[in-house]
């Protein structure tokens, strides 16, 4: 093997192990999905990122929302197979509520 080629291909490999290290070090915004069923917000309590999103999927026959105790946000009503995303700018512990039925509750932990 031409000692050109051992060269080039011995950079390739710096480069390709450097843009690894890169991506695996950059910040990934997860997608995260809580399920509406039964009257009830699965999973109830879901830690997260800032910049990660949730998404609220209602797959009850009831109409349901997903309403922030603060009113910072609100889903709106949400029909059966509709679904709602927000995504997280802002660390805190977000209590929250169907606005249809009080008695279902959740939790959103933003963390840094
Ligand atoms: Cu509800």
């Amino acid at each position: 093997m031409p000692i050109k080629n051992i060269i080039i291909g011995t950079l390739l490999c710096i480069f390709g192990g450097t843009a690894t290290a890169l991506s695996m070090s950059a910040p990934v915004s997860m997608a995260y999905t809580v399920e509406i069923t039964g009257f009830k917000f699965v999973p109830e309590t879901l830690t997260i990122k800032l910049g990660d999103t949730v998404r609220w999927v209602n797959v009850d026959a009831a109409p349901h929302t997903a309403t922030a105790e603060d009113k910072s946000w609100d889903s709106g009503r949400l029909n059966r197979q509709q679904s709602w995303v927000l995504t997280a700018d802002k660390r805190g512990q977000f209590k929250y509520i169907c606005r249809f039925h009080p008695i279902m509750k959740g939790t959103i932990i933003v963390e840094g």
